[in-house]
């Protein structure tokens, strides 16, 4: 009996922790007929360090962390098992660096569609949460612009 208490205590700890990891601006790159892959993009922030550890969505059979970098001069990305989200500060999820790439698409992504995303954060102390984001599609291009020079 007293163990089973101690475990409602926790979750509801960890309900109120995780309600102060904000996301904002979510949006998912639309695509076209026969593309199987694209990228959902947001800004981040957590009051106390975390680590984005994962993401699923039910339009995708496989959803990753990404990241882009410069090899060879010519841009790659790579999925890595965690994206750090330091204290306070928003990380930026956008075209040209890191982003959720969402493959295996079920279907196409057209625009005004709104796309259901399910972070996992994982706290300092190792603790999971899942954060429910809802992200509308935005046309192929949008919001680019600014990232190319
Ligand atoms: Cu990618």
């Amino acid at each position: 009996m007293k163990s089973i208490l101690t475990a409602t205590l926790l979750s509801i700890a960890c309900g109120a922790a995780l309600a102060d990891v904000t996301v904002k601006d979510p949006w998912v790159r639309a695509t076209v007929a026969e593309q199987k892959a694209t990228g959902a993009f947001m800004q981040i922030t957590a009051p106390k360090a975390a680590r984005l550890v994962g993401v699923r969505s039910p339009v995708a059979g496989v959803a990753e962390i990404h990241e882009m970098s410069m090899s060879d001069n010519v841009m790659r990305m790579r999925a890595i098992p965690a994206l750090d989200l330091p204290a306070g500060k928003a990380v930026e999820l956008k075209p040209g660096g890191y982003h959720l790439m969402l493959m295996d698409l079920r279907a196409p992504l057209v625009d005004g569609q709104v796309v259901p995303l399910s972070l996992t954060v994982e706290m300092a102390d190792g603790r999971r949460e899942t954060l429910e984001v809802k992200a509308p599609v935005r046309p192929l291009g949008a919001a680019t612009s600014h990232d190319h020079h």
